[in-house]
């Protein structure tokens, strides 16, 4: 262990070992009981304080940031309020199993009084707040023990399972006592799992080569190794068709031309004779319906092999003919250089042809269904999303955050290449998300452009994120796909089948009265609206321009068709007076 002993106050020493520990940005805030730290934290030229209006925004820009190289993020929140505050957010970097860690700091409500302003009494913890939704929840009570709780924090998050970590800070150590403590050096890399055995790999090889019709179910755990290109490459090469799951898009790319789209239905529609789960950590609903696809494929005498970096990434599939712990991206690696020597990829023409079929037709009816009839004043999604997927590849490439559902990304038309967007999925699909996640991602992507889709709805949650966006001078493009709904939700109601699609009058959906544009230019942003599909191209141009060569953020409001079922309009609902 290399250590480096300091004298300064806790907060110094709390600051300190952030910096020690390679932490570039801490997403707070504020609060009065910390003045210290943050007195501290802003006389620190190593490292940045971003300040979010919203705990859920504060978390969210932590969640985004840690999404796009796995890097582990930084968060201060004020106290149980704050805590209690950014849970709505917390869900989604715990669903996500991303590295952050979330530092509170917490009064004494044992010692003198039981009631403290904005803490919980001492029945509950100070750790017990976040404890449903972290993976692992420490107090401190010896400010000499700092450095080492932040290093075991950051430690613990970013080893698989990857996860959010909680230290609870007592309030009564940051005072202005000086204190000796030793600042741990030097250890930024995180632990990777174990690797697989040959015994196991050269069965997956054998099940890929006899299967007819393989499937690789893609996760998180593919990108979170760094095996993104070779789990793309291992579908290629054996003509296995691609599925994803729910909450992420990344571990083979939506370009790749075998996709046929999220886990439940793409088995369903192939019926694949073998499935291989990649870092794929399988989610239900809840209901015995879950459990249809492997009843399947058992029922038809297929295969079901389970690889993944720990545990989370084989549980949840019943009947698993085998279940290998081991870091993905090596094994991708070897199976991959042992099919080049002994599986020539040309043995599986038919086979990738099967699933080049599939992907096609799945594509083109995801772009079908992205291209209603062309209204007056209004922008068809599907050309959003072809428009800002090929800009944004023309000049390089760049990541995309999404919180919306009006425009699937699942319509934008294959083809792999060194220069492909990478889109990023809210890892858990609670609302409030995607104004925050855009700014985390861009402060990770330092050289590369991040273009954040954000819904009408999804913005509502979150609009003042788009002030800290403006006041770092953080150079987001926001694509805002205003459909004046919850699209997503005014689906679902007509599906239940009620009064409401009966009547076709939608309550509670609707989302009228509100402009995106003004509420951007409110918080300091530039921004435009489009409503006319002949100037979409130039808008996306003029906004990758406005961000990437002008260095500052900006906004583009895309009026859509209104997201209500066919023929739907918003009912009337109460009003006082
Ligand atoms: C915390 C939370 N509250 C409520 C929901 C339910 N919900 C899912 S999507 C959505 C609205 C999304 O609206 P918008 O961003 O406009 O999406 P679109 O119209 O494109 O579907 C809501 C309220 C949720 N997922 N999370
Ligand atoms: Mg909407």
């Amino acid at each position: 262990m290399n250590t480096r002993q300091i004298t300064g106050t806790p907060s110094e020493i709390l600051v300190e070992q952030l910096v020690a520990s390679g932490v570039k940005y801490v997403f707070y805030n504020s609060g009065s009981r910390e003045a210290l730290f943050f007195d501290a934290l802003h006389g620190n030229p190593n490292i940045h304080g971003i300040l979010a209006l919203h705990e859920g925004s504060v978390t969210s820009m932590a969640g985004g940031y840690s999404q796009v190289h796995n890097d582990p993020a930084v968060m201060v929140v004020h106290l149980g309020a704050g805590l209690a505050q950014c849970m709505g957010q917390l869900i989604n970097v715990w669903f996500g199993g991303l590295p952050v860690v979330v530092i509170t700091f917490a009064g004494d409500t044992g010692s003198w009084v039981d009631r403290i302003n904005l803490d919980l009494d001492h029945s509950f913890g100070p750790s017990s707040i976040s404890a449903p939704m972290v993976k692992a929840n420490w107090t401190v009570i010896d400010p000499e023990g700092l450095p080492s709780a932040v290093e075991r924090a950051l430690q613990v998050a970013r080893t698989p399972p990857y996860g959010p970590v909680h230290l609870a800070v007592y309030d009564t150590m940051l005072g202005k006592q000086q204190i000796t403590a030793d600042i741990i050096e030097g250890s930024k890399s995180g632990l990777r799992s174990g690797n697989a055995s040959d015994e196991d790999l050269v069965r997956v090889l054998g099940v890929l080569d006899e299967s007819k019709k393989p499937m690789i179910y893609a996760g998180d755990g593919i990108w979170k190794s760094g095996g993104e290109k070779l789990a793309a490459q291992l579908a290629t090469h054996f003509g296995a068709a691609v599925a994803n799951s729910h909450t992420d898009y990344r571990g083979i790319s939506i370009k790749h031309p075998q996709h046929i789209g999220q886990f439940d239905q793409a088995s369903a529609a192939y019926e694949p004779d073998f499935i291989l789960s990649i870092g794929a950590r399988h989610q239900g609903s809840g209901y015995s319906s879950d459990h249809i696809p492997f009843k399947r494929l058992s029922n038809t005498g297929g295969t079901h092999i389970a690889l993944g970096s720990d545990l989370e990434y084989v549980t949840n599939y019943p009947g698993l003919d085998l279940a290998i712990i081991g870091d993905e991206k090596n094994a991708l690696e070897r199976l991959l250089s042992v099919a080049m020597d002994d599986f020539p990829s040309t043995r599986y023409n038919l086979k990738r042809e099967k699933a080049l079929e599939a992907g096609t037709l799945w594509r083109s009816a995801r772009r079908k269904s992205m291209r209603p009839d062309l209204e007056n004043g209004l922008v068809r999604p599907g050309v959003v999303a072809d428009v800002v997927d090929a800009e944004l590849e023309a000049i390089g490439g760049g990541f995309v955050t999404n919180e919306q559902f009006a425009v699937s990304h699942e319509s934008i038309p294959s083809g792999l290449g060194e220069k492909n967007n990478v889109y990023l999925r809210p890892p858990g699909g609670s609302e409030g998300w995607g104004v925050g996640a855009a700014i985390g991602a861009k402060l990770a992507a330092v050289d590369q452009p991040v273009v954040g889709f954000v819904g009408d709805g999804s913005l509502y949650y979150a609009d003042s994120g788009i002030w800290t966006a403006v006041h770092h001078n953080i150079p987001v493009l926001y694509i805002i796909t205003n459909n004046r709904a919850y699209g997503i939700v005014a689906g679902f109601f007509e599906e239940a089948d009620g009064r409401m699609s009966d009547t076709g009058k939608y309550g509670g959906v609707v989302l009228e009265g509100m402009e995106p544009v003004k509420i951007a230019e409110a918080f300091g942003m530039e921004a435009e609206s489009v409503d006319d599909e002949s100037k979409v191209v130039d808008a996306v141009r003029r906004g990758l321009t406005i961000v990437n060569k002008e260095n500052r953020p900006y906004l583009i409001e895309f009026k859509l068709p209104i997201g209500l079922p066919e023929g739907g309009v918003a009912d009337q609902q109460y009003r006082m007076r």
